[in-house]
């Protein structure tokens, strides 16, 4: 089975799951300061990886709720099940299914669906980034005055603090600031021109695995660094590729 198609189905399987739940009560499985983790998250996660490793039983599963298949596989598929919890929790409808496939250390696939809107972002490396079946672009807003931003904060006091003063520049300098708490519609919003930046201090990989080849597919541009206390956290500066960030 083509690999996209299957992320597609996928992603798909899992959406149709999140709108049967969607504003229903839900189980928690826990409760933190600023993040919630549902018991939804590690279903969704569930119906997704049975679906890829009955195509695939021998490639790896890096995801938000844990590890499966063979990790030793040069093959691994980056899962977030839910980007946006707390928003799904809240009734916010604002979340999303992000699934990329990598090979080695290459991403060579992403899918971003969100299920409440029914908008499906897909990207194969090499090819045009596509939503609902068009061909999408960045903006071309060029300077920071006219440019909309995201912010996302993480989930500790730690994250805040070193992302307020970034956001209290912002804020002063930019059109807009928005914090829409899910990092892969934020990367699929820039790669639609929706936004045109999008920064925060500490994220996963699963967060915007399939984000970064949309925007750069798009013909924008993702910065990515290690974060330098907290393993496996990145620092991103994902933009059209235009405005100065
Ligand atoms: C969320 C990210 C968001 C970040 C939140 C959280 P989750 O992912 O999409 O950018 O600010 O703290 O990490 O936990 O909903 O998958």
């Amino acid at each position: 089975m083509d690999p996209l198609e299957l992320a597609i189905g996928a992603a798909q399987s899992a959406g149709r799951l999140l709108r049967t739940h969607f504003g229903s009560a839900l189980n928690v499985n826990a409760l933190e300061a600023h993040d919630i983790k549902l018991e939804l998250d590690v279903q969704s996660q569930a119906l997704i990886t049975g679906m890829i490793l009955d195509q695939f039983p021998d490639h790896a599963i890096y995801g938000e709720e844990g590890l499966a298949g063979n990790q030793a596989s040069p093959f691994h598929w980056i899962l977030d099940p839910i980007d946006g919890t707390v928003n799904f929790f809240y009734g916010i409808p604002h979340f999303c299914i992000s699934i990329a496939l990598r090979e080695k250390t290459e991403i060579i696939l992403g899918v971003i669906y969100d299920p409440i809107r029914d908008e499906m972002w897909q990207v194969r490396k090499g090819e045009a980034a596509f939503m609902n079946g068009k061909p999408c672009a960045v903006s071309a807003r060029a300077t920071i005055p006219e440019s909309i931003l995201s912010v996302g904060f993480s989930k500790t006091k730690t994250t805040i603090d070193s992302g307020l003063p970034l956001f209290m520049d912002m804020v002063y300098r930019a059109r807009k600031c928005r914090l829409m708490g899910s990092a892969a519609l934020d990367m699929a919003y820039i790669a639609s021109g929706r936004l045109d930046g999008y920064v925060e201090q500490s994220v996963s990989l699963w967060d915007v695995a399939a984000g970064i080849l949309l925007i750069e597919a798009a013909g924008g541009s993702v910065k990515m660094q290690p974060h330098p206390e907290l393993p496996d956290k990145f620092s991103i500066i994902a933009t059209n590729g235009l405005i100065p960030l």
